[in-house]
């Protein structure tokens, strides 16, 4: 179950029948809790009261919305079709790497027909990484590239790149392990995959990075984000679980501090579950009662 949207509580706030001081303090709490940022939320408050304070709820929500969508970059996958993609997806262990991987490959089997697609199970860490690709390569029918739990995601990573060069395909969506309570081991892995890819791709591939992120996590996944795009440099961001929150302000301070975008919006765990990150309607989606 959903818990009381940002929109309902800010509904809500001009009930309240407090002063401007504790009126402002229960803005900023929402939207704190909303996941926004303190640095986001300090300053909106700030600005508001310097304004004058904030005459009716339209008038709250109008500028509301005016800030955030100042806040969030437009972004979009930066696909070329006319090249190999290779898309490294990123992200802690749970946050919905695999599940939606599986869903680009869905969505651009339908976009780009005719064009070769290829998965690349760079999670040999986690037990039954490998078949759960596996299972999405079979029921997509898309070809796999795969080696045993256990083995060298550089050497998968390596044998498919090489793989999808020789067949011309458009798209290499490469799964990696995110054992984040393994901080060193993550990153030393990240940045050899990084740079086989690097070394290997010249030219004639678009190499993107795209960090999955939960949108039930918090504040913690700002400290998730820091720590990948410190270690290979992220180009985009995938929010998944998008439909088990409330919350979702989280690309807020996302763009705020690491200067990211959000591309897709995953909210489900069917293969349609995936969209393309609207950041209209995002706004609204927050601040609508
Ligand atoms: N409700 C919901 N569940 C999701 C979404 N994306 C992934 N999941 C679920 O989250 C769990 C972890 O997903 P998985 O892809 O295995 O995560 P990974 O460890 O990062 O590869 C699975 O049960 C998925 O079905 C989403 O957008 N919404
Ligand atoms: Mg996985």
């Amino acid at each position: 179950m959903k818990k009381k949207s940002l929109g309902q509580r800010l509904k809500n706030l001009f009930s309240f029948a407090g002063n401007t001081e504790e009126f402002f303090e229960e803005l900023e709490e929402m939207l704190i809790e909303a996941d926004l940022g303190a640095q986001f939320t300090m300053e909106l408050s700030d600005r508001l009261q310097s304004a004058g304070g904030v005459r009716s709820r339209e008038d709250l929500q109008e500028k509301l919305r005016e800030e955030l969508l100042r806040e969030l970059p437009a972004a979009d996958p930066g696909f070329d079709r006319d090249r190999l993609n290779v898309v490294l997806v990123l992200g802690v262990n749970g946050v919905g790497k695999t599940t939606n991987l599986a869903k680009i490959a869905h969505r651009y089997k339908r976009e780009w027909p005719g064009e070769g697609i290829t998965l690349a199970a760079g999670d040999t860490f986690r037990a039954a990484a490998v078949e759960q690709l596996t299972l999405h390569a079979e029921r997509l029918g898309l070809r796999i590239v795969k080696q045993t739990t256990g083995s060298d995601a550089g050497a998968v990573v390596w044998d498919a790149l090489d793989s999808a060069l020789a067949r011309g395909d458009r798209l290499l969506l490469v799964d990696t392990a995110g054992r984040m309570h393994n901080k060193a081991n993550l990153v030393q892995e990240l940045e050899k995959i990084h740079g086989i890819i690097r070394k290997k791709a010249g030219e004639d591939v678009n190499y993107r990075k795209l960090l999955v992120v939960d949108a039930t996590t918090g504040q913690n996944a700002l400290r998730q984000a820091e720590l990948f795009h410190e270690a290979v440099g992220v180009d985009g961001v995938l929010l998944t679980k998008y439909d088990s929150t409330a919350r979702g302000g989280i690309l807020v301070p996302l763009a705020r501090q690491l200067g990211l975008g959000c591309v897709w919006i995953g909210s489900g765990e069917g293969y349609d579950d995936l969209e393309r990150f609207d950041r209209e309607r995002y706004v609204e989606d927050l601040i609508a009662p």
